[in-house]
């Protein structure tokens, strides 16, 4: 069915359970697609002008309308309780711990993804919007201790494999959105909020295996919400790599900034 559907990988922990909800949901729409159009060709059939030379005014009177309405909305209100509200639930309201997880900010603008990374400090520096420029487009506080370690990166997100990944999410300018779709992860990014997002990216088959660590395969990040005349451009990577292989990213990417 998900081949079928011609779904994208599934590159995070939660993907199956996000399918899952979609197969389901497709399953519904086949059944009353069929059901509907069964029924309008029944419609043109029984209530055609030779077999019903006057109109009633009444209409047709029968239970099975009613029993089929009812059917659908409880198959809905079954989709909606038991499976999309639980899965949201856990997106949203359980988010790992700052401990445990990897822990960065991602901020959207015309037409680009900025991300911050703490740094070894764990703490993000401040950022002043009055600071803001072509070279520094978060607008980083160079001369604030917590920020002398942070990695900034352009349309460039480096994650650990089979750790909780935790951004925090907001936009510069308009609403955008960050779309992980191999992750499934689909998020708004609004100006004036920050929101958590978090996901675990994991490595489940061969093929999935092979791509970890190579900046030539990564995964997209899309902008999922139409933002302005660049929108399409507006696209950067997530590199799923090992802890070892991250470290000694981070690692390099301070050496380069220690030499400023
Ligand atoms: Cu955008």
């Amino acid at each position: 069915m998900l081949n079928w559907l011609g779904m994208p990988i599934a590159a995070s922990t939660h993907a199956a359970d996000i399918d899952r909800m979609i197969v389901l949901v497709h399953w519904l729409m086949l059944v009353l697609f069929v059901g509907w159009g069964a029924f309008f060709v029944f419609v043109l059939f029984r209530f055609r002008r030779g077999a019903n030379p006057k109109a009633s005014y009444v209409g047709a009177k029968g239970k099975f309308a009613k029993s089929t309405e009812v059917a659908v909305a409880i198959v809905e209100a079954v989709l909606l309780v038991g499976y999309a509200i639980p899965a949201w639930a856990t997106r949203v309201k359980q988010l790992p711990s700052q401990n445990e997880a990897f822990i960065v900010r991602v901020v959207g603008e015309q037409f680009a993804w900025n991300v911050q990374y703490p740094g070894p400090d764990g703490k993000f520096g401040r950022t002043d919007p009055k600071l803001v420029s072509a070279d520094n487009p978060l607008g980083l506080d160079r001369t604030d201790p917590n920020a002398k370690d942070d990695i900034t990166d352009i349309n460039q997100l480096h994650v650990p494999v089979d750790r909780p990944v935790l951004v925090h999410l907001s936009s510069k300018d308009v609403i955008h959105s960050f779309g992980l779709y191999e992750m499934r992860v689909k998020q708004d990014a609004i100006p004036g909020m920050e929101i958590p997002v978090w996901f675990v990216p994991s490595v489940t088959t061969k093929q999935m295996r092979d791509r970890v660590g190579k900046p030539d395969v990564d995964y997209e990040i899309t902008c999922s919400q139409l933002c302005g005349l660049g929108h399409f451009r507006m696209r950067g990577f997530v590199t799923v790599q090992s802890q070892a292989e991250l470290q000694a990213w981070m690692a390099d990417q301070e050496r380069e900034l220690a030499k400023q």
